[in-house]
């Protein structure tokens, strides 16, 4: 296949795929344009260390020099961290990156299609994208909603930011067939908050539940992905009302300056961490960690009954 020409994978992802080991992707969105430099360069090493400490293997996914790299090297994962002329590539910017040889982070969207290209199942980020609030006038909603609906790689993720719309967000999930399950909660999480006030379509009771969701929906041949909603831990939560007050100044700015399209989210992300006085910064990696963690279980969970 032709798109096998694109795609570097690393040989010791490659391998463990071909033995059927567990292997989980994680995107590059979240380390050029949702956290600083250079923290985001530990960051980085750490959530690879998470999964490995749960017998997978960690795939970081990224647009290198006209590439589809699936797993970086140290070196890569700099470049990635540092961020100078990288872009954010969603669906619709893959094929220009690739034919220019430009070098851009896969959001969830992006990241799920690398990993569907090599063969990864499972993939752990930190928050979907979704419909932006008053996203019925703007028609600002991610390509993360449409990506689950057509790609078949299970998301892990702590919900969806307050940023968003989430009540539209989870209709629009229903709308495209995506099954929405809680990992031991009937709440929809709300990244920083364990409860959004919304729920899940099933409160799943374990890892292996999930996986055997999973497996049951792509062997009915149902196009298209899982999301896992998995609450930020206890210790790191922040209240919602606070967060709420502190996302509606960093709106009302965005309003202000005019920010729109796909500026809108790493602006908002930037500003509530500076409100917040980087409190939510180390809230944000813990729940990245605990994602990493719980993919790597659902991953290991997957090929014990493949
Ligand atoms: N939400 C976060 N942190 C992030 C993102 C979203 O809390 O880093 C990133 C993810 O890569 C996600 C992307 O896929 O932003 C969504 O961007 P947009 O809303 O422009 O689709
Ligand atoms: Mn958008």
């Amino acid at each position: 296949m032709k798109m096998k020409e694109y795609l570097d994978v690393l040989p010791e992802i490659q391998q463990a795929l071909d033995s059927n080991k567990p292997v989980v992707a994680l995107e590059s969105t979240i380390l050029s344009h949702g956290m600083p430099y250079p923290e985001n360069v530990s960051f980085a090493a750490e959530v690879e260390k998470v999964v490995r400490a749960e017998g997978a293997v960690p795939a970081t996914t990224a647009l290198i020099d006209g590439r589809v790299k699936v797993g970086l090297t140290p070196a890569e994962l700099e470049v990635m961290c540092k961020a100078e002329n990288v872009g954010k590539v969603s669906r619709r910017d893959m094929a220009t990156y690739l034919a220019v040889k430009k070098t851009g982070a896969t959001t969830v969207a992006t990241t799920m299609i690398c990993a569907a290209m090599a063969g990864i199942k499972v993939f752990a980020t930190g928050g979907i994208g979704g419909v932006h609030r008053h996203g019925e006038s703007t028609m600002d909603v991610s390509a993360d909603l449409q990506e689950l609906k057509q790609t078949p790689v299970a998301v892990v993720c702590a919900g969806a930011k307050q940023i968003l719309d989430i009540g539209r967000t989870l209709e629009y999930l229903e709308t495209m067939g995506v099954p929405v399950l809680g990992n031991g909660t009937s709440d929809f999480p709300a990244f920083y908050c364990r409860k959004s006030g919304f729920g899940v379509d099933h409160a799943a009771k374990d890892e292996a539940e999930i996986a055997k969701i999973i497996k049951t929906k792509w062997e009915l041949d149902l196009q298209g992905g899982v999301l896992i909603g998995n609450p930020i831990p206890e210790e790191y939560a922040l209240d919602f009302d606070y967060m709420e007050g502190v996302i509606n100044q960093a709106l009302a700015e965005a309003d202000e300056k005019g920010i729109r399209g796909k500026d809108i989210t790493p602006f908002l992300l930037a500003r509530v961490k500076e409100i917040t006085h980087g409190v939510s910064f180390a809230s944000n990696v813990q729940l990245a960690y605990n994602n990493a963690r719980v993919a790597a279980k659902i991953a290991k969970a997957l090929c014990a009954i493949s």
